[in-house]
């Protein structure tokens, strides 16, 4: 730790894929970024002692709780970190908020637009005091996407006309997959369409700098009953358990949906996680007038770039390898042609906080964002439970 800057006393709640990412984030970012304050990671918590013992031992965190009320008692932590199931984020980041922690929360904010819209309030509220509250839409913070925003917003692809996103994963193709709470309803509030559709929402409105104001879709499940995994977890990864006991799907497997944003782009989204061979496959193409602009997670280092304004005989798509010094958070990396990975996201993502945090202004994505993101994945679950176009609501927090 650098000892010349405040620390920022870390607590987190959960230790499982995300936990991992954001404990990685919380030990590298300030030994990589110039940090006005430095992170200090001192308490992790989870329910079972002797796992949340183990995480912590593995992740860097000296000390361990296992109930998430007794870092709001704390006086070393000033910023608690929810890494834990949908069903329990209102709960965590309203009282942490109360308690005057800053909070960043994993997506998607909530599992319900009301409890994101009470999150949204709880986080109005604590920013009177100075206490930030930021939801954790990490892709934001891969420098490609970045750098996508930069050049939409310096107008390089003129007006937006068409948005293309899919964000394609393959872990649930094979129907002996096993069950985790992430196919359940009560815990994690939506299947592919909260989990990874949140995502390409959050990216295209975040790139575009629009915000998707109708949507006409439809979800899909595939396979209803799952075997458990032996540990009880799941995830990503692993098998079930052969002969176990047997989990009923309650989400969504993949979400489709047209859009149309309030400039009258046209956008196309698809959230799967049955797309055999794509793994963690986040595509996004945006054409403007002057321009287009595409992406791909699985070759995240890199930026295609459509100039329309280039003599026919050499126009055409640039493929542009995101490491220079002059791209977004590069300069703080490695020489160019040295790429980063899945995690510098986490890692951008405590640097934009801690620096909002140190500058007294509002993190961002905020949770009046997150609650955004919301209702347009609740304006698609009405629409495919309908069949029709259904308007996403502009959340009023004063209603
Ligand atoms: O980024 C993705 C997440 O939002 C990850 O690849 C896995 O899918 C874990 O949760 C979602």
């Amino acid at each position: 730790m650098d000892s010349s800057r405040p620390a920022l006393g870390i607590g987190m709640v959960g230790y499982a894929f995300m936990g991992a990412a954001h404990s990685q984030a919380w030990r590298n970012a300030h030994r990589f970024f110039d940090l006005p304050l430095t992170p200090d990671m001192r308490v992790l918590c989870g329910r079972d002692e002797g796992r949340a013992r183990a995480a912590a031992d593995r992740l860097g965190w000296p000390e361990v709780e296992t109930d998430w009320r007794r870092l709001l008692e704390r006086d070393d932590v000033d910023l608690v970190d929810v890494c834990t199931p949908g069903d329990t984020h209102a709960e965590i980041a309203i009282a942490a908020l109360e308690a005057g922690k800053h909070v960043l929360c994993e997506k998607p904010l909530a599992n319900t637009v009301d409890e994101a819209r009470a999150m949204a309030a709880a986080a109005d509220r604590a920013a009177r005091d100075g206490v930030w509250a930021m939801v954790g839409f990490t892709y934001r913070r891969v420098p490609a996407i970045a750098l996508a925003r930069r050049l939409v917003e310096e107008g390089r692809i003129g007006t937006v006309r068409h948005v293309r996103a899919q964000y394609l994963q393959d872990w649930l193709a094979d129907p002996a997959a096993p069950m985790s709470w992430r196919l359940e309803k009560q815990r994690a509030g939506s299947g592919a369409l909260g989990d990874i559709g949140a995502h390409i929402v959050d990216l295209t409105q975040f790139i575009t700098g629009d915000r998707v104001a109708s949507v006409t879709s439809r979800l899909e499940t595939f396979v209803t009953e799952r075997p458990w995994p032996d540990d009880g977890v799941g995830g990503l990864t692993g098998t079930g358990a052969a002969g176990g006991a047997t989990g009923t799907v309650t989400v969504d497997d993949a979400a489709t949906f047209l859009a149309r944003f309030d400039s009258g782009a046209m956008g196309v989204f698809e959230a799967t996680r049955y797309a055999s061979g794509r793994k963690n496959a986040i595509r996004i193409e945006i054409n403007g007038t002057d321009g287009s602009l595409a992406f791909d997670f699985e070759d995240m280092n890199v930026l295609h770039v459509y100039d329309a304004g280039a003599p026919a005989e050499v126009a055409g798509f640039t493929r542009v390898v995101v490491t220079e010094p002059t791209h977004p958070y590069l300069a703080a990396w490695w020489p160019p042609g040295h790429g980063l990975g899945y995690e510098h996201g986490f890692t951008h993502q405590v640097v934009d906080l801690v620096e909002a945090i140190a500058a007294g202004s509002q993190p961002l994505p905020s949770f009046t964002d997150g609650l955004q993101v919301q209702t347009v994945l609740d304006a698609v679950v009405t629409s495919a439970q309908s069949g029709r176009w259904v308007d996403a609501e502009v959340p009023d927090l004063d209603a």
